[in-house]
């Protein structure tokens, strides 16, 4: 990248240059509103100043016309960029079902990923170009937030629970990462970068060295061990939800609720489980609470992915 002065960072996602139009579209509609008032005051200030020769007779006491535009003209211009704003927030927080799912753990001060395959980086992410890429966040100590300005995506990363947003490179190269949110003494230092690959090299980067081709092996044996399997398989006497397939599944709950069964919904049943039952059942399950690791949750979730359904593995 050059050294010259950009107004904008490079841009290098697919919506990127989204947020840019309507940062560049509210900007010059707010600079034209205030230009336009600024303006008018001073020329009626010099033009009716005391002593001035202006003609102040027959002076109009209603201009409906005038006062309908400037209500309406500014509402439909600022409802309109409320609707676009709307429109590109809710598309932030809607990934596509083929998105590669890429889990962050955010600790004072560092950012630890894992893809997966079990494959684990530090202050690194590697990703490939032009596939949407779903991020699963959660923190072990304090609030961080993962900002990637190339790519104008920021989100809170908190502990106790899991938030997700999702991007697709658009280049390959480098892009830095920082830590968004103050978060103790190392918060400036608290960065990385995101490394945006060709498929193919992305590919033999993601087989290559300290891969744990078992982590969906061990979610299973965890399955077990905790005793999911006694109730929540097909042959086992207690009724309990089907869980193959599982993810990106509508399920439909006993208040009347409908919701796609993601990440945080499996960690919520497994922490939480009188928060969202599921239709047809009865609310038996205990809480896990303090009983389970935030990596043995990790290794179930992707045994639970290898079962299949939508948000089965990319490429798989
Ligand atoms: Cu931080």
């Amino acid at each position: 990248m050059n050294a010259s002065f950009h107004l904008f960072p490079h841009s290098a996602t697919t919506a990127s240059g989204r947020y840019d139009a309507l940062f560049i579209t509210q900007t010059v509609v707010l600079a034209a509103v205030a230009f336009a008032v600024a303006l008018l005051i001073v020329v009626f200030s010099i033009r009716y100043r005391a002593g001035s020769a202006a003609d102040r007779s027959n002076a109009p006491t209603t201009a409906r016309g005038v006062e309908i535009a400037w209500t309406v003209i500014p509402l439909l211009l600022f409802i309109g960029t409320f609707a676009w704003a709307a429109y590109d927030f809710t598309q932030l927080y809607r990934a596509p079902s083929d998105s590669m799912p890429v889990f962050v753990v955010a600790k004072q001060w560092m950012w630890k990923l894992e893809h997966t395959n079990g494959k684990r980086e530090i202050d690194e992410l590697h990703v490939p170009v032009n596939q949407p890429v779903r991020l699963v966040m959660t923190s072990q100590d304090v609030i961080h937030s993962f900002y990637v300005p190339a790519f104008r995506i920021k989100q809170d990363v908190v502990p106790g629970r899991y938030t997700t947003i999702w991007f697709t490179a658009t280049e390959t190269g480098e892009f830095h990462l920082h830590c968004a949110e103050y978060c103790g003494t190392d918060h400036a230092a608290m960065g990385g970068r995101i490394i945006v690959m060709q498929p193919g090299d992305f590919a033999a980067w993601l087989a290559s060295g300290n891969t744990r081709p078992g982590i969906a092996a061990h979610g299973f044996e965890l399955y077990r061990r905790y005793g999911c399997s006694g109730c929540h398989e097909a042959q086992s006497s207690v009724h309990a939800p089907d869980l193959h397939g599982l993810l990106g599944r509508e399920v439909h709950l006993s208040d009347g609720r409908a919701l796609i069964a993601d990440e945080a919904y499996i960690r919520d049943s497994i922490l939480l489980p009188r928060k969202d039952i599921v239709a047809g059942y009865e609310p038996i399950m205990p809480s896990f609470a303090g009983q389970i690791s935030e990596d043995d949750i990790l290794a179930i979730i992707e045994y639970i992915r290898s079962t299949g359904g939508n948000y089965a593995r990319a490429g798989q």
